[in-house]
């Protein structure tokens, strides 16, 4: 494989990237700066990888004075070229943000309390390391679990494996995209990964449903969505609330939440039955194709129509634009998918609707991954655990893989003591009580605790239930294992390494882990002295130094993104017969539907609306609201209500209301905006906003929380995600 790198050292220097030539004097100053120089200071260009989201943008720091004074999208970096959304532009924020944790806390007072004292790392890092010596003696490494998110937690996971737990489990699987990954590995023998390789730019047409793009910011996805549209593909936008992308659509399908498969299955039922399916690659790649012609004869439009509350026609209409477009077809698989509990089965239907339409593997579909090499160590044996995982991953819930866990199954085991007790928890880049609905399980569970401690970069509230806080390093400030994305065009390494110095007392994630490991004996697991001999060993495979690497902050290489790239042979896919499985074998043998099949879910009671909600351009989850630069763009969330539904509860735009869920449970004061653009049987929020914690001193008690609206939720059998869209509200006057 031949490096693409530019071997141009622009970085670390400075004059050569984009300010390369001099600045016009500034009218009051009249001070000239040569390029590259702030007044008397020098800029230093640092590349590294963007965490303000899980897209993992490269970007270039400008650092004068050891200060960081911009960050930028990186020029050349292959997935966003020079560009940075609002979050990335926003990194100095996180930096600077006055409210960051700064020196390692150990409670003083009651949990929830928020009472602590500062100690130095060493009397942190000590208690901790006694804790984790105790409970393995009194009760197995399997009582303590890790609640890991994002790249800092990488080094802690090999230090846990080390300690001999099974139990880590991540919100990204069983709150976000597990369902959609175990839906497409059935059919396709591989996930979609993140970021997902969906072949917008070059689409005839494009389907999202439910992906709200343009709310639902990633700086790749949107240019190729931007340059799609721009060079003429039709949009279908299935959605209950006339989103960005929906404003943009050809076709708004204002759909009856929880139906989505009903649609789905009347797709198929006309792209088979007019023969506008992709019949030369069926035939080529697929198996099953019988028994699903039979499967979906039933479902006709007309009988989808009264589900969906769509019409037959438009659903007709669709679907031979779909037919029409093939296998220019992308059809966009999600992101957060887990929505009502049969969404392993949603994204089997979307797999398989993408399967009819030949788009998998062809140019305008779903682009295919091509391997990098990647060097690793030769670490000892990890420990075999004694009992098998406390989650339910490959048990209870079949379809969950180990590496990513069930965050809900562990919570249920902490409460239960079942299979086994857990006794301790570190949460590490993860909000469990913003990210996991059923918060006063959660809570729960963490009254049962005798360890908590919580790794994070920022006072939110889980901090208030720690025994211990450990204030880790931003990402600007620390290295990480690189990003290596597979499922990009052009594959590529990008390097996250620290741009200036750690501020406060923090620590990166790497330190942390190693400096345990000391104290646990556990050094044979970190066969390695620096950052540096870390990406080293990584890199080795592929011929590129670690110095290189820093300098031009990413290396990509050729790709081969279609079938039609590989060579016959090459063409196989990794299920058990070697081909695209629009019956799944494997789910009849776990006793599931081995073709979807739409199920009804429970509608709104009388006087509710369904809960809906969603992303913001401008935050991340709940972890950027306390973000000077991105509170002032957007400092709180507001509820949708319909024009009609406002009326009725007598709300106006502009007023606060409080949203009570079915259950009783009462949210913040939240800004109401009156809309014709939403189903009168929904309600929308964007996810993040409600924050509890005083600590933050700028989000807090602004908007409201959907996740704490969420007492409910519909959990998959096949994989343990929680079905969240299973919520009802309604407006109160506060
Ligand atoms: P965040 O709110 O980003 O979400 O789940 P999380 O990753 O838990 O919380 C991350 C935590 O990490 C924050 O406390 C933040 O301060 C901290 N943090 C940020 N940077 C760093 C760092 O560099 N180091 C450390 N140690 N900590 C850091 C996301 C998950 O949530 C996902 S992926 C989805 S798709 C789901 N979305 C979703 C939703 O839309 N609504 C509701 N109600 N729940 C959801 N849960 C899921």
């Amino acid at each position: 494989m031949t490096s693409e790198i530019t071997r141009r050292r622009f970085l670390g220097t400075t004059a050569t990237l984009g300010a390369a030539t001099v600045v016009a004097p500034a009218a009051a100053s009249q001070k000239v700066h040569p390029p590259g120089w702030r007044g008397t200071e020098r800029v230093d260009k640092v590349p590294t990888t963007c965490e303000m989201c899980f897209w993992r943008c490269g970007v270039v720091a400008s650092v004068a004075g050891g200060k960081v004074v911009r960050v930028a999208g990186h020029p050349e970096h292959p997935q966003n070229q020079g560009r940075l959304c609002a979050r990335g532009n926003a990194g100095t924020g996180l930096l600077y943000d006055p409210d960051r944790l700064k020196t390692p806390l150990l409670r003083t007072g009651e949990r929830g309390e928020g009472r602590f004292k500062r100690v130095s790392w060493d009397e942190a890092l000590d208690f901790l390391a006694g804790k984790l010596v105790k409970l393995r003696q009194e009760h197995g490494p399997e009582s303590v679990a890790l609640f890991p998110h994002g790249n800092g937690p990488r080094f802690f996971a090999t230090l846990m494996q080390a300690y001999g737990t099974p139990n880590s489990a991540e919100p990204s699987f069983a709150q976000c995209r597990g369902p959609r990954e175990v839906g497409y590995s059935l059919t396709f023998g591989r996930g979609l990964g993140s970021p997902e390789p969906v072949d917008l730019e070059e689409a005839r047409l494009i389907v999202l449903i439910g992906s709200h793009l343009g709310e639902n910011v990633f700086t790749s996805q949107i240019t190729a969505f931007a340059t799609g549209l721009a060079h003429g593909a039709k949009l279908i936008a299935v959605d209950p609330r006339f989103s960005t992308a929906a404003a943009k659509a050809d076709w708004w399908l204002p759909i009856r939440p929880g139906t989505d498969i009903a649609l789905l299955l009347a797709w198929m039922n006309v792209l088979i039955g007019e023969g506008l399916y992709d019949r030369e690659y069926v035939e080529t790649y697929a198996k099953g194709f019988e028994q699903l012609q039979e499967h979906v004869k039933e479902f006709t439009p007309e009988w989808a129509a009264p589900i969906t509350d769509l019409t037959a026609a438009k659903i007709r209409e669709t679907a031979r634009a779909m037919g029409a477009a093939k296998p220019a077809v992308a059809l966009h698989p999600g992101r957060h998918v887990t929505w009502y509990g049969d969404d392993t089965q949603r994204a089997r239907a979307m797999a398989i609707l993408t399967a009819l339409l030949g788009s998998w593997g062809r140019r305008g579909g779903i682009f295919l991954p091509t391997p990098i090499p990647k060097g690793s160590f030769d670490l000892p044996e990890f420990p075999e655990p004694k009992r098998g995982r406390a989650d339910g991953a490959g048990t209870r819930f079949p379809l969950a893989p180990e590496e990513l866990g069930v965050t809900n199954g562990l919570i249920d085991a902490t409460v239960s003591g079942n299979p086994y007790p857990i006794k301790a928890w570190i949460v590490y880049g993860q909000n469990v009580l913003e990210s996991i609905p059923q918060r006063s399980r959660t809570l729960e569970a963490i009254g049962k605790l005798d360890l908590m401690v919580v790794v994070d970069v920022l006072p939110v509230e889980q901090i208030n239930y720690a025994d211990l806080v450990l204030p880790e390093a931003t990402y600007l400030e620390r290295y990480d294992p690189p990003n290596i994305v597979e499922s990009a065009k052009r594959p590529f390494i990008a390097v996250r390494s620290p741009v200036c110095e750690p501020l406060y007392e923090s620590k990166p994630g790497w330190w942390i882990a190693r400096e345990l490991a000391k104290r646990l004996d556990l050094m044979a697991y970190f066969p390695w002295e620096t950052p540096e001999q870390h990406l080293e060993t990584i890199l080795a495979p592929t011929g590129i130094n670690g110095n290189e690497l820093r300098n031009c902050g990413v290396v990509a290489f050729p790709g081969k993104p279609y079938l039609d790239d590989r060579a016959p042979q090459d063409r196989s896919f990794d299920t058990a017969s070697g081909k695209i499985e629009l019956f799944s074998q494997d789910l009849a043998d776990l006793g599931a539907d081995p073709m979807p099949r739409y199920t009804p879910h429970a509608e709104p009671p009388a006087g509710f609306l369904r809960l809906i909600y969603g992303r913001a351009p401008v935050h991340s989850f709940a972890r950027s609201q306390n973000n000077k630069i991105l509170n002032a763009l957007m400092p709180e969330n507001e509820v949708w209500l319909h024009t009609s539904v406002a009326r009725e509860f007598g709300v106006a735009e502009g007023q606060r209301v409080i949203l009570e869920n079915s259950d009783g449970v009462r949210s913040n004061p939240i800004l109401v905006k009156v809309t014709e653009g939403i189903r009168r049987d929904c309600a929308y929020v964007v996810h993040g906003f409600g924050h509890r914690s005083r600590a933050l001193r700028l989000a807090f008690g602004r908007g409201a929380s959907d996740n704490a609206l969420m007492s409910r939720v519909s959990v998959d059998p096949l994989t343990g995600g929680t079905g969240m869209h299973v919520n009802f509200v309604r407006p109160v006057k506060a």
